[in-house]
């Protein structure tokens, strides 16, 4: 089949390789949407994973959209970059051929074929002089599941590599680590409906209002008159428009959440059922003796009294609390204690399993969740182990592949794979839908880590990005909208996408281009059932028997329309019809956990100094983030929308606190060069007293930004610690002045 279809397109790109069927959304899309005028599909960008309704052309071609009113995640709600998710697809910058770096460096446009003989050409040689861990992927929660599993296995046991990540390691890490070592697996409990249930909200680094525009809709909608805290060093949108803002020091929040269970236990204010179903109360106990409010208040930048208050309000007898975290706590060298501090305070207190209650990580991207349970990186595929033999022997089964393929032995993380290239062990990279090149923390360095590499794939759906322009090697993706497969969003539910514009040039689907690749490698056959996202699915599906997230009751791709989405577990024999579906699922209410004994761990360990704390030279401490709704991470897709566009600021800016601006003699819209001891970058300045005096904010979406950040790292997850780093001003002097 591939040999045919290599012969076929070995010339220039012709009309027939575009017509090459299952090019549109792998061959079946054209007969299901001709008779259909609107089809439904799961937006691409944020991890809500709101339902869109996308209007149809008699061609079955997307020509509008608008939000699905019946979904039960977004209830007719979209947020900007949701209306406008078909502008990234008409770009000119759309990746449309395979392009190859010829002798004089240049970019130069190839047939698929040169480009699979070119690929498998220089990633064989390299793993045949240097074996195994010489070649990396580093990948996205950005795809769908099928895809991401596509490639994972492909590489791991189809290539017979050992290394690859994705930038989920960017972002959920370290809520990936808190759920596995405390409930013995990755596993958010919560359901949406929590948001409109609870009496007391907690919002912990986390800024919904720009961030997860429609989950703060959710808020909005609970008509139980809800306490809104939101635990912040910044004003944020969020924090303003909740009902007590708590401004804490940047990473005073281990401080915090210790002192908080620590008064708690003090005034017996504890759940004593909930925490029967715990180990480690007495170690937990003994630990927090030292964490009284008098002696952790300077860390954290509050009052005894605030603190107090606080405590009090987080453990009201009879009200429903929920604790709701996103990257101000991921993001951190100590995110993953952290996450479970709050983890803590949710089962010391009996705020779990509950209506309204939880410690719940609120996820990134439109399938990091997907990503966790099977990108075949951290965990083998389907929530297993590559420790545990009887994982490997099941997976092995379940793919009919040998059992000696699957390597026992972790991947790197994704710091570890780079270092790994910079010290030239790694010599090859394949990139897939991310953009480290402006993403990564501290990435300056990768301008150099690129000269040491013989090898740069990039599989994106644009050539122009910022990781694109370095690449030996560019492979032009389809996109959103123009394929198929499921994404899995922030409260375990599972939900499809559709193709419904063509992709333009002889762009492939991931799915495609790994079947491509597996041809061309000599490992086809063992992808065989590999044929299509459906599928693909259903042998993932197969896998994950008897597993947390067992999703065996889940017929295809209709059903999960049918049915809403549907949350994992959803085992063979859960209902499989309207209306006899709970749509809203949470875990735990049983009070059993996926720990060995069936209990939850207490896990703590003290808080540590800021990696790099600022000093005289460069006396200000530097926070990272999102700036507005309309702008999407390295702003590869939403930069490409003219709405998108007037919605947010062309250049980067900074925001700095007025008393600052003063001392500085700086005034709104000066242009300042902001110098960290890695790099250096021009930014306008914005001054606002929702920073703190001797902070500033950046946000992440100008390339420049994390020329500035320090690389340190959570020591249990390995995220990368973004939003802490010291930093110097200095203003741009104009001619005028
Ligand atoms: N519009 C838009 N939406 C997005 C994205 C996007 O790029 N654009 N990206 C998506 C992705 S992948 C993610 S991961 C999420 C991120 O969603 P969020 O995590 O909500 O967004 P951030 O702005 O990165 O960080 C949240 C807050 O952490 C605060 N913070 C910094 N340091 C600390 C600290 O030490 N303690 C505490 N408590 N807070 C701190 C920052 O001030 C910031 O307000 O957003 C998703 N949604
Ligand atoms: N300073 C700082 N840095 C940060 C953060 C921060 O808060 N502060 N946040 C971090 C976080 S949480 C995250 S998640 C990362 C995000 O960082 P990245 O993953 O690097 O950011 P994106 O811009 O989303 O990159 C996705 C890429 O995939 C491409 N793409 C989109 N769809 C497809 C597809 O279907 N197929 C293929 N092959 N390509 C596709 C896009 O064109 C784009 O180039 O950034 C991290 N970096
Ligand atoms: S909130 Fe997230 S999922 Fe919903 S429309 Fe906006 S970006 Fe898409
Ligand atoms: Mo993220």
């Amino acid at each position: 089949m591939l040999a045919k279809f290599l012969k076929q397109h070995t010339g220039p790109l012709t009309a027939d390789l575009v017509q090459e069927p299952g090019h549109f959304g792998l061959g079946k899309v054209p007969r299901r949407l001709k008779p259909a005028s609107t089809v439904t599909s799961i937006c691409g960008y944020c991890a809500t994973g709101c339902q869109l309704k996308l209007h149809l052309d008699e061609q079955g071609r997307a020509v509008n959209l608008s939000p699905q009113a019946g979904y039960p995640v977004n209830l007719g709600m979209a947020c900007p970059k949701g209306w406008q998710a078909l502008d990234p697809l008409d770009s000119p910058d759309r990746a449309t051929v395979p392009l190859l770096r010829d002798e004089s460096g240049t970019l130069q446009a190839v047939t698929w074929a040169d480009a699979m003989g070119a690929f498998t050409g220089r990633l064989q040689a390299i793993k045949e002089q240097h074996g195994r861990e010489s070649v990396a992927f580093l990948s996205t929660g950005q795809i769908p599941f099928e895809e991401m599993a596509f490639l994972g296995c492909l590489f791991k046991f189809g290539m017979g590599f050992l290394h690859g990540d994705a930038n989920t390691r960017q972002c959920m890490a370290t809520a990936v680590t808190a759920y596995k070592q405390s409930f013995g697996f990755d596993a958010p409990p919560y359901s949406y409906a929590d948001f409109e249930e609870s009496d007391v909200i907690v919002l912990v680094g986390s800024n919904l209002c720009i961030a997860h525009p429609i989950l703060w809709q959710r808020v909005m909608r609970n008509r139980r008159n809800p306490e809104i805290i939101v635990i912040d060093p910044r004003a944020t949108e969020t924090a303003q428009a909740a009902t007590r803002h708590v401004k804490l020091q940047p990473k005073g929040d281990l401080a915090l959440l210790y002192t908080l269970a620590h008064c708690i236990i003090r005034d017996g204010r504890t759940d004593a059922a909930s925490i029967e179903r715990t180990e480690g109360i007495e170690e937990l106990t003994e630990f927090l003796m030292d964490y009284s409010p008098a002696a952790v208040a300077p860390a954290t930048g509050l009052s005894v009294e605030e603190i107090e208050a606080l405590a009090r309000t987080v453990s009201e007898p009879g009200k429903r609390v929920s604790w709701w975290w996103t990257m101000g706590v991921n993001q951190s060298y100590e995110g993953v204690r952290v996450a479970q501090a709050m983890i803590n305070l949710a089962l010391i207190t009996g705020n779990i399993g509950k209506p309204g209650t939880g410690a719940n990580s609120i996820t990134g991207q439109c399938n990091a969740m997907g990503s966790r349970l099977f990108s075949n990186t951290t965990s083998l595929v389907g929530g297993h182990d590559f420790a545990n033999t009887g994982h490997r022997e099941k997976v092995a089964t379940g793919l009919g592949i040998p059992c000696d393929a699957i390597p026992s032995d972790p991947s790197l993380a994704y710091d570890e794979i780079l270092a790994a290239a910079e010290a030239g062990r790694i010599k090859a990279l394949w990139v897939i839908a991310t953009n480290p090149f402006h993403s990564w923390i501290d990435s300056g360095k990768l301008a150099a880590l690129r000269e040491n590499l013989e090898f740069l794939v990039v599989q994106d759906m644009y050539r122009t990005t910022e990781t694109a322009l370095a690449a030996d090697l560019v492979l032009p993706a389809a996109a959103w909208g123009e394929k198929e497969g499921c994404f899995i969003n922030s409260e375990r539910r599972i939900g499809t996408l559709k193709a419904v514009r063509r992709a333009p040039g002889v762009a492939l689907s991931d799915f495609r281009i790994f079947r491509l690749i597996a041809g061309a490698w000599g490992c086809g056959d063992l992808f065989a059932g590999w044929k299509d996202p459906e599928s693909a699915f259903k042998l993932l599906r197969d896998l994950t028997r008897d597993r947390p997230c067992d999703i065996t009751g889940i017929e295809g791709f209709e059903m999960i329309d049918r049915l809403g989405g549907i949350q994992w577990p959803y085992p063979a024999g859960s209902p499989t019809v309207e209306p006899a579906l709970d749509t809203e699922r949470r875990l735990f209410e049983d009070g059993n956990y996926y720990t060995p004994s069936g209990k939850a761990r207490l896990l703590f360990s003290p808080p540590a100094p800021l990696p790099e704390a600022p000093d005289s030279t460069f006396p200000f401490l530097l926070l990272t983030g999102r700036g507005t709704s309309s702008q999407w991470h390295t702003q590869s897709r939403t930069s490409k929308s003219d709405i998108l566009r007037k919605l947010y600021p062309h250049d980067a800016y900074i925001e700095i606190h007025p008393d600052d601006a003063t001392r500085l003699s700086l005034k709104e819209h000066d242009t300042v060069t902001v110098r960290s001891r890695r790099g250096v970058m021009n930014a306008a300045i914005y001054i606002a007293p929702t920073v703190q005096p001797g902070q500033l904010f950046l946000p992440m979406h100008y390339p420049e930004v994390n020329r500035l950040t320090h690389p340190s790292f959570d020591p249990h997850s390995r995220q990368p610690n973004y939003k802490a780093c010291a930093v110097s001003l200095t203003k741009i002097r104009r001619f005028a002045d």
